[in-house]
């Protein structure tokens, strides 16, 4: 992993005293411009854009900038119901977003996680133009869970998200292209 693109995935390390915490990275190549990917990723109150976990998406204070927040309900079948969740980094230059949650009902205690949008070093020619999405996280592993079981879930969660990110950019960047 470029130095570029590590610097912005070094989660701080916890307090002394503080709960097991476990991290992991996903990593998610996409057909489209980043222009096209960042669009989508960067507005954190439609995560429902491409987020296939979430019913439904309600903003309760901000206006999409650092300090926002969003109350995020998920589809049923998940240990979960709802998630509070707080912009904490909107870099629009290096495409750099960052949440922390902040509650809800979920097993997930302080998570947070990274994502950052680079052009892709492979790309020809500019028709052709990939991105690689990068997200990274940490979470608390919850009293019960061994810290696989709880990276196994939260991986699974991410990797979803990034497929189905992808499939939406490529839609995107297909539909605004010349025929
Ligand atoms: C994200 C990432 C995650 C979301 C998790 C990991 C979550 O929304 C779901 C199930 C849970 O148990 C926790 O980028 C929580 O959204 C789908 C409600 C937080």
């Amino acid at each position: 992993v470029p130095a570029e693109v590590a610097q912005h995935h070094s989660h701080p390390p916890s307090s002394s005293a503080g709960p097991w915490r476990c991290c992991s990275a996903v990593v998610q190549r996409v057909r489209a411009p980043t222009s096209a990917v960042w669009s989508v990723v960067r507005r954190f109150g439609e995560p429902q854009a491409y987020k296939s976990f979430v019913r439904s998406c309600a903003v309760v204070d901000g206006d999409g900038g650092v300090g926002t927040l969003r109350e995020v309900r998920v589809v049923s079948g998940l240990p979960a119901a709802s998630s509070r969740e707080r912009l904490e980094v909107l870099d629009d230059d290096r495409r750099v977003l960052s949440f922390r949650v902040v509650g809800g009902e979920h097993r997930l205690r302080n998570y947070r996680s990274v994502t950052t949008v680079h052009p892709s070093s492979s790309s020809s020619s500019p028709a052709e133009e990939e991105t690689v999405v990068v997200e990274s996280y940490v979470v608390e592993v919850p009293a019960g869970n061994t810290a696989e079981d709880t990276r196994t879930f939260v991986d699974t969660i991410v990797k979803c998200n990034l497929l189905s990110l992808a499939r939406t950019a490529e839609k995107l960047s297909a539909a605004g292209r010349c025929p």
